[in-house]
């Protein structure tokens, strides 16, 4: 018998397979071990003199637009070089246990759809894309080249990273579509986030009241510490390939 880097209960395998639809959460936790850093956990490097949390406003691009584009020039080369985790593989791989599985996530690395799952909400956005700071518009993915910051090519304004900042609405197909997705499901996961970031972080309590199982998976088991959800202690790149043995 396999030695299991947490405790899963068995009922909870049973239910998993039973499924007909499961919908999952993720955050930053699930790219950590791919070598992308957390938020909320110590950075180190260059950027640990600044608090992402400063950088991802729009006030902050308002007042410092070549500091912001620079954060984001390095997040998306380290990106660029990294693969999907064993996590994000698994989570592909439920596809062929589970007939509907939603993945709703909060990172913008695009590791869920490079490992394989068809189903991808994504709620803060791409960091490959970038769109025109006044239009709104997608103008494509991003090239490293020229100086920074850009401009868009049709009104000059500053082109931007597509991803949402604090004070800024959520983009709303993904979002009701993942609402949803969380009402209907059988099974919730709420994986590598710390829950501190609304409105993904009320998904947990959606689920529960539409009666799903709710499955918290962290590190750090004071993470989403509410009473009644199950609880998987450790590294979701390693726990994740055990709930399908
Ligand atoms: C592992 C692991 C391993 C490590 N395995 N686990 C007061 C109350 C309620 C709400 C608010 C409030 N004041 C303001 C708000 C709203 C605000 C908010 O929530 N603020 C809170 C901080 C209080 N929210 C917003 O502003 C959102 N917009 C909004 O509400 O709009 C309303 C509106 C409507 C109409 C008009 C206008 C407005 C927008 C939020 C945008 C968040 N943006 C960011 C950056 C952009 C994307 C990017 O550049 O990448 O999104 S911030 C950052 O936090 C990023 C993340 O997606 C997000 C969540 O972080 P996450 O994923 O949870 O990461 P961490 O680091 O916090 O946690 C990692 C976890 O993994 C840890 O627990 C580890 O233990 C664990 N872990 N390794 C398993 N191997």
């Amino acid at each position: 018998m396999m030695q299991r880097s947490c405790d899963i209960p068995q009922e909870l395998i049973e239910n998993l397979r039973a499924a007909n639809k499961i919908a999952i959460l993720t955050g930053a936790g699930m790219s950590a071990e791919s070598g992308i850093p957390t938020f909320r956990d110590a950075l180190t490097g260059l950027w640990s003199q600044y608090n992402p949390e400063d950088l991802a406003t729009p006030q902050a691009f308002e007042h410092h637009p070549r500091l912001v584009w620079e954060w984001y020039s390095s997040r998306r080369s380290l990106v660029r070089q990294v693969s999907p985790n064993q996590g994000h593989q698994a989570l592909a791989a439920m596809e062929r246990v589970v007939p509907t599985v939603t993945v709703i996530t909060q990172n913008v690395d695009g590791l869920h759809q490079k490992a394989g799952s068809s189903r991808v909400l994504e709620l803060h956005g791409n960091i490959h894309r970038v769109k025109c700071s006044q239009e709104g518009t997608i103008v494509g993915t991003w090239e490293e080249t020229g100086t920074l910051p850009p401009r868009c090519p049709h009104c000059q304004a500053l082109l931007r990273p597509d991803a949402v900042w604090f004070g800024e609405p959520l983009p709303q197909e993904p979002l009701l579509e993942a609402a949803e997705a969380v009402a209907a499901c059988d099974v919730f996961f709420s994986i590598g986030t710390s829950g501190q970031v609304y409105p993904a972080a009320s998904f947990v309590h959606f689920a529960r009241r539409s009666h799903a199982e709710v499955v918290i998976m962290n590190t750090d088991e004071k993470a989403q510490d509410f009473p009644d959800f199950h609880r998987l202690n450790g590294p979701a790149g390693q726990i994740l390939p055990e709930l399908l043995q």
